[in-house]
């Protein structure tokens, strides 16, 4: 489908009031939390949290959204962390019917203009080889290393271990 069409197609589904939910699911994600945690150039990071983990655990996920509000790619290339011997930037992908996550070697593209989410489900920053256990309530410190925009320091709010977004976006909070 060509873009006009798309748009066209879009323009005619909200007259007619009919539900687009990949849309409205976008759009509801455009419209909470956009106060941004940390601006630095052209990338803006919107709601970064973890999820709290068991003693023992050896990996944890890191979320948060990414805005590029300039007019040239920018690719986030790697990230660091000091609760974690390395940390690595994941998706998750259907192989032979089976959900995994994989490694991003080259990292995640953030179009011009454009926002890549990190949530669960989808793509992630992943904690590999643990240092210490994460617990609801604290603040992990992550390096985000951008190719154009460098290094941007951001502190992922921990949730509860089925956190599915950061805590100052939760009612009552
Ligand atoms: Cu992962």
């Amino acid at each position: 489908m060509t873009l006009k069409l798309f748009f066209a197609g879009l323009a005619l589904a909200l007259a007619m009031q009919v539900p687009v939910p990949v849309l409205s699911q976008e759009r509801a994600m455009q419209t909470v939390d956009r106060v941004p945690a940390v601006v630095v150039g052209d990338i803006s990071i919107f709601g970064p949290f973890t999820r709290a983990t068991l003693p023992n655990a050896p990996v944890a996920g890191g979320f948060l959204s990414i805005v590029n509000s300039g007019d040239e790619v920018d690719r986030l290339v790697s990230a660091h962390a000091a609760i974690s011997g390395e940390t690595q930037i994941h998706e998750m992908a259907v192989e032979s019917g089976v959900m995994k996550m994989r490694q991003l070697a080259d990292g995640l593209e953030i179009p011009a203009g454009g926002e890549v989410v990190l949530a669960p489900g989808g793509y992630h920053l992943m904690f590999m080889s643990l240092l210490q256990p994460i617990i609801e309530g604290e603040r992990v410190p992550v390096t985000l290393v951008f190719e154009k925009a460098g290094e941007i320091r951001v502190e992922l709010i921990a949730g509860g271990a089925a956190a599915d977004k950061a805590a100052n976006q939760m009612p009552g909070h």
